[in-house]
């Protein structure tokens, strides 16, 4: 999280994703792309989720990041009040492994994509997320260029 104007928004089904999700913001930090962070429930919060997601674009948001598990629908939610692309994050469920998760996400009707990275693929949806950004952000794909340059040694 940074003073800046947040580029990307990261939204948790639940306080109990941030144990997974802390990952995510640290390497959006490390990468330098401003975030910013909030938790509601597309079941439990269903305002909350319509008002942040319905407003996210006018607020400078370019891409957001969608963690959930079991019945995951929060990725898809946000997809239908936004035209901002959003990846989605299955979390590991203690029943089910997270494969609830995952089609609950992959499997999303026409007309309402989200991309899904792996189960718990915290670091992964705030790499892609940069990567989205320097599409049209030079400074964002300079940052990825660094990224894949440090990766392979
Ligand atoms: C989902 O249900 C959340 O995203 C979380 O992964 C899962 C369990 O939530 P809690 O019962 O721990 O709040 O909505």
């Amino acid at each position: 999280m940074t003073d800046q104007t947040p580029l990307v928004g990261v939204i948790l089904g639940s306080k109990s994703d941030s144990a997974v999700m802390d990952a995510c913001v640290e390497q959006l930090d490390a990468l330098g792309v401003p975030n910013e962070m909030i938790i509601a429930s597309a079941h439990r919060m269903p305002d909350k989720v319509h008002e942040w997601a319905g407003s996210a674009a006018d607020r400078g948001l370019k891409v957001i990041i969608a963690a959930a598990g079991k019945a995951a629908h929060l990725g898809g939610v946000v997809a239908a009040y936004t035209p901002l692309p959003v990846i989605t994050v299955p979390m590991k469920t203690s029943d089910l492994g997270g494969l609830d998760s995952l089609l609950s996400m992959v499997q999303m009707p026409t007309g309402v994509p989200v991309a899904c990275v792996a189960i718990n693929g915290a670091k992964n949806a705030a790499i892609l997320a940069c990567q989205m950004l320097g599409t049209s952000m030079p400074e964002y794909r300079a940052k990825i260029v660094e990224y894949k340059q440090a990766q392979a040694g």
